[in-house]
């Protein structure tokens, strides 16, 4: 018997008026479905925002460090339930244990992180330009906020935008992706259970085309938080314009490290085929480009394919596997044509095949690819395949390096390996992505620091820190003047020429 799961609206778990429902699959073995979830329309999601805005009175005026204690609740349960969630995001999601439980502790970090926020929320306190009078900036929450969030990391990437929108005294409206809905509703679950007041958080399953864009084009929801393609991204971004509604985007990335003849190759290796192979490529942050100097192109391609080779695919709640499956069946044709393009562009040194060996054939399986001889412009090199496939690019030199590295429409992160103090300071300056790492892969951002990239990845936001805090509030600068006459700003202070 497959469980049926219900959405979180206004404090009560319910189903879609459609009375229609989606299968969530096992992308590891599609014969096991996870779970059936609802198929919420239009009048779900118009549902769900008016219980946002019924809540958001009581919510907006509640003493934000009060409101950071129900986000430290939500922490503690997390943690308390990590190794659950953990399970059955691998089940849903494919990634490998120790991966789904990163991604967990993720969604912890971020959460103590953001109820800490609740005692700061910091403003500026400034001197005047005049006497007596007091000048200051805070924080406002802004409304209803509409979530909506990839599959890839499925408990973190709801907890970073859900918790520095809630701390900020924001209700949200949460549309998880379709391929894992049950990790959003054991994350909605814990929410419940911390605290939150009913209609603080909802949760509408169902299609981006029904469900995301009635958040999106709903005038009573003030920011979208989307994180996924750069088409949808702009799609959204053009619709929501036409309300100049806040939008912030985490979108594509095509990552490159940078291996410099004096690195150390075999960290190098290790960085690269943990950035290239983890979450089966399937990560903003993943490495697809390796940009090497060609005196070490030859060792470093053996030290990759050696140890890619080795790799063990499988389903992600075997503790022996080190790559899981893709997300679903659609993933797998769309790197199949990514290979179909490389065999072109590039020399196919490994993989490049769907993996069905025995109990694979269920799954979403594809082998750990490895091209080499790939040029900066070819199209593997370019556009973003979210997948298992590596593009090892050979340049003369740094500068041409850097070239290589910054010409792609994307900047979210990148590596170098390098010995040389210089060279890697040079790197910290030249590569335009909005996170740089030095001898470590492209993965791996911590909860506390900014994220997000530069140019089509994203627009301008930041996740994570308290740079989030950007995305879910207003400024108010606040003047006080207590002279007891009027005093006018650029002029009474001026001397008369
Ligand atoms: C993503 O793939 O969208 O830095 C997020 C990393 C993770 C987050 C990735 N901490 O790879």
């Amino acid at each position: 018997m497959t469980d049926t799961f219900q959405m979180f609206i206004a404090g009560e778990w319910v189903d879609s008026v459609s009375g229609q429902t989606f299968d969530s699959l096992n992308p590891a073995d599609r014969r096991d479905v996870v779970g059936r979830f609802q198929a919420g329309t239009n009048a779900d999601a118009g549902m769900a925002i008016r219980a946002a805005e019924m809540a958001l009175p009581r919510w907006k005026a509640t003493p934000a460090p009060k409101r950071g204690e129900i986000l430290y609740a939500f922490a503690e349960l997390m943690r308390d339930n990590k190794e659950r969630l953990s399970r059955a995001m691998s089940r849903e999601m494919g990634k490998v244990l120790a991966e789904a439980r990163g991604d967990v502790q993720e969604g912890i970090d971020i959460a103590y992180l953001m109820a800490g926020e609740g005692r700061r929320m910091f403003g500026d306190t400034v001197p005047s330009e005049l006497p007596d009078k007091w000048a200051m900036s805070i924080r406002s929450p802004i409304g209803i906020v509409g979530i909506i969030t990839p599959w890839n990391f499925p408990v973190a990437i709801p907890c970073w935008k859900m918790m520095p929108a809630l701390v900020a005294g924001n209700t949200v409206v949460f549309k998880p992706a379709s391929d894992t809905p049950h990790c959003a509703t054991l994350v909605v679950e814990l929410m419940e259970q911390a605290g939150f007041p009913p209609g603080v958080v909802n949760l509408v399953t169902g299609s981006g085309a029904e469900v995301g864009n009635a958040i999106v084009d709903s005038p009573d929801v003030k920011v979208i938080s989307f994180t996924g393609h750069t088409s949808t991204g702009k799609s959204i971004s053009e619709r929501a314009a036409k309300r100049l509604k806040r939008v912030s985007l985490e979108l594509g990335g095509k990552n490159a490290v940078v291996v410099m003849r004096d690195a150390d190759l075999d960290l190098a290796t290790d960085g690269i085929l943990w950035s290239a192979f983890g979450t089966t490529g399937q990560r903003c942050t993943a490495c697809s480009r390796v940009i090497v100097e060609k005196r070490v192109v030859e060792p470093l391609l053996e030290k990759l394919e050696a140890r890619a080779k080795k790799l063990r695919l499988g389903s992600g709640l075997d503790e022996k596997v080190d790559v899981g499956p893709l997300i679903n069946p659609a993933a797998l044709d769309k790197v199949g044509s990514y290979i179909d393009i490389g065999r072109t562009e590039g020399e196919l040194v490994l993989g490049g095949t769907p993996a069905t060996d025995g109990d694979l054939q269920y799954g979403n399986f594809f082998s750990p690819t490895i091209f080499s001889g790939v040029m900066p412009m070819d199209r593997i090199a370019q556009e973003e395949i979210f997948g298992p496939v590596l593009s090892v690019i050979p340049v003369d030199d740094y500068d041409s390096a850097v070239t290589a590295l910054n010409q792609t429409r994307y900047g979210l992160s990148s590596a170098i390996f390098t010995r040389d103090a210089n060279t890697a300071f040079r790197a910290m300056r030249d590569f335009e992505t909005g996170i740089v790492y030095v001898n470590a892969g492209t993965t791996g951002a911590e909860t506390h620091l900014p994220f997000g990239g530069w140019k089509e990845t994203g627009n301008g936001h930041r996740e994570a820190g308290h740079a989030a805090l950007d995305s879910f509030t207003e400024w108010k600068s606040i003047y006080v003047d207590f002279s007891g006459r009027l005093q006018r700003a650029q002029i009474d202070n001026q001397e008369q020429l």
